[in-house]
C-alpha cells in the first residue's frame, strides 16, 4: 500500500486534427507521477468537463491512487442515477488515468498489470471508402500494399444520399425534391437545413434510404470479392439505419461474401432482432459502439447474439469495467473488438491496446489513422504497421499528453455544439445514425 495520493485532475481539451478529444489527467502526490485517460464523448465534450470538475475532482482530491476498484465504485454511484455516456466518460478518463499511475509505479505497462501478453501485437482494421465501387478497391489495394489485412468498406449510395462512413455529399447539395435521385421514393421532405459553409458540423444528414444503400453495399461486396478475392478479411457497418426486418434479409444477404462481421444491423432498442438473425445466418455479427449500460451487453453475451463486443471502453466507465465485460465476453466465445474511431483519443487507443494484448478472446481492432499533429499532441501514441498496433512496452499506458501543444488546437466552433445532425426518410422522417 503506497501512500501516493490524488494531487490534482485537469480536464484537457484539444482538436489537433479536427476531432474534439477529452483528456483527462491525474497529478498526485509524488513528484512527477502523473497519468493520462481518455474521456472523448466527441458530442458533449463541455458536459463531461462539468462532470469531472464540478463532481469527481472534488470527490477525490487527497484519496490514494492503490485502490482503483474502490475509486470507481464510488464514483459510479455518487451520482445515484448512473450508467449514463456523459459520467462514464468522465469516469473514464480518471480510471484510464490511475491505471497508468498504478503501472508506472510497478514499472511495468498496464497488460502487464492484466496478466501480461496473450500475442505479441493487435491486428486492426482500417476504414475504406469511396462513391464508386472501383474508388473503394483502389482504397483496399493500398491498404493491402501496406500489409493490412482487415478492412472495413462503405460505399456512398448513388444518388446524393446520405451515407455513414463515406464523409459523402448528404444534404450539402439539396435544395428541393427536384434534385431527388433517380432511386427509392420521391423525396418531400422541406426539412433538411441548408448548410453554413463557415460551419462545422458533426454529421452531414441528408437523406437515407434503406433499399439504395443495401443494393449499393452489396454490389459492393460482390465487386471487391469478384476483384480481390476472398484472402481478404472484409468488414462493414450498418451503423443501425436500417428497419429492423430489412436487416435480417441483408444478413442472409451478405453471407456469401464471408464478412469477417457486419456491425451495428439494429440499434440497441431493437437487438431482440439478433435472434432472428441467428436463427436465419452464421453472418458474424458485431455490436456494442452504443452500449452505456451493463443491462444492454448482458443479455446479447449470454445468449450469444453477437460474435464481436464493440463496446466504445470510455462509454462505459473505462478500463476497469471494461476488464471484466472482456472476461464476460471470453465465457461465451464472444470476442472484442473495442471501438476506435477518430473520436477515441490515441489515449484511448493505448488503453484499447492494453486490454486487446491481454485478452485470450481478442477478436480485432479498429484503428483510425491518427493524423500527425494529433501524434505530436500524444507522444508514445500506439505504432501501427503491418496490419497490427504495437506495445511500446513503456510503463502505464506507454503514452502522455503535451501540455502546451495540446492548447494550441482550441475546439473549432461547430453547429449546435457538435450535435449529431439527424439524417432523414425522403418523408422527412428522422433516421437513427
Ligand atoms: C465506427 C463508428 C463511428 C461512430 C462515431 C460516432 O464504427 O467507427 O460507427 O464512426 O459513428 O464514433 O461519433
Ligand atoms: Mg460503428
Amino acid at each position: 500500500m503506497s501512500n501516493v495520493t490524488i494531487r490534482n485532475i485537469k480536464t484537457i481539451f484539444t482538436e489537433p486534427d479536427g476531432i474534439r478529444l477529452v483528456i483527462v489527467k491525474i497529478e498526485t502526490s509524488e513528484p512527477g507521477l502523473s497519468g493520462v485517460g481518455c474521456a472523448t464523448f466527441t458530442q458533449r465534450p463541455t458536459a463531461v468537463k462539468v462532470a469531472i470538475d464540478d463532481y469527481l475532482r472534488p470527490l477525490l482530491i487527497g484519496k490514494g491512487v492503490d485502490d482503483i476498484e474502490d475509486i470507481w465504485q464510488t464514483s459510479y454511484i455518487s451520482s445515484y442515477w448512473r450508467n449514463g455516456p456523459v459520467l462514464n466518460n468522465a469516469l473514464s478518463g480518471v480510471d484510464q488515468a490511475l491505471w497508468d499511475i498504478k503501472g508506472k509505479m510497478a514499472n511495468m505497462p498496464v497488460y502487464d498489470l492484466f496478466g501480461g501478453k496473450a500475442r505479441e501485437a493487435a491486428a486492426v482494421y482500417v476504414h475504406a471508402k469511396g462513391a464508386e465501387n472501383a474508388q473503394v478497391e483502389d482504397e483496399v489495394r493500398s491498404f493491402m500494399s501496406e500489409g493490412f489485412h482487415h478492412i472495413r468498406v462503405q460505399i456512398e449510395t448513388p444518388g446524393g444520399f446520405s451515407t455513414y462512413g463515406t464523409g459523402g455529399r448528404g444534404s450539402a447539395n439539396i435544395e428541393t425534391s427536384a434534385t431527388r435521385s433517380e432511386e427509392g421514393p420521391r423525396w418531400i421532405t422541406q426539412r433538411i437545413e441548408k448548410r453554413d459553409p463557415n460551419l462545422k458540423y458533426a454529421h452531414p444528414g441528408g437523406v437515407f434510404e434503406p433499399r439504395p444503400y443495401m443494393r449499393s453495399a452489396l454490389s459492393l461486396f460482390e465487386h471487391l470479392r469478384s476483384n480481390i478475392g476472398f484472402d481478404l478479411e472484409l468488414l462493414h457497418d450498418v451503423h443501425e439505419r436500417i428497419p429492423p426486418i430489412l436487416g435480417v434479409w441483408l444478413a442472409k444477404e451478405v453471407e456469401q461474401y464471408q464478412l469477417f462481421f457486419l456491425e451495428d444491423l439494429f440499434p440497441p432498442e431493437d437487438q431482440e432482432y439478433f435472434r432472428m438473425v441467428r436463427e436465419q445466418t452464421s453472418t458474424p455479427i458485431a455490436m456494442g459502439e452504443l452500449y452505456n449500460n451493463p443491462h444492454e451487453m448482458t443479455p446479447m453475451v449470454k445468449d450469444r447474439l453477437l460474435d464481436f463486443m464493440r463496446v466504445h471502453i470510455s462509454q462505459i466507465g473505462g478500463l476497469t469495467p471494461a476488464r471484466k465485460l472482456a472476461a464476460l465476453c471470453e465465457a461465451f466465445a464472444v470476442r472484442t473488438a473495442w471501438h476506435g474511431p477518430g473520436d477515441t483519443s490515441p489515449v484511448g487507443h493505448a488503453a484499447n491496446l492494453a486490454l486487446d494484448l491481454n485478452t485470450s478472446n481478442f477478436g480485432i481492432q479498429e484503428y483510425s489513422i491518427f493524423g500527425d499533429r494529433t501524434r505530436e499532441v500524444f507522444p508514445g501514441s500506439p505504432d501501427v504497421h503491418d496490419g497490427y498496433m504495437w506495445p511500446n512496452g513503456k510503463p502505464g499506458l506507454g503514452i502522455d499528453i503535451d501540455e502546451d501543444l495540446a492548447a494550441k488546437f482550441p475546439f473549432e466552433e461547430r453547429a449546435y455544439g457538435g450535435a449529431w445532425s439527424a439524417p432523414r426518410r425522403a418523408d422527412g422522417s428522422v433516421v437513427r445514425p
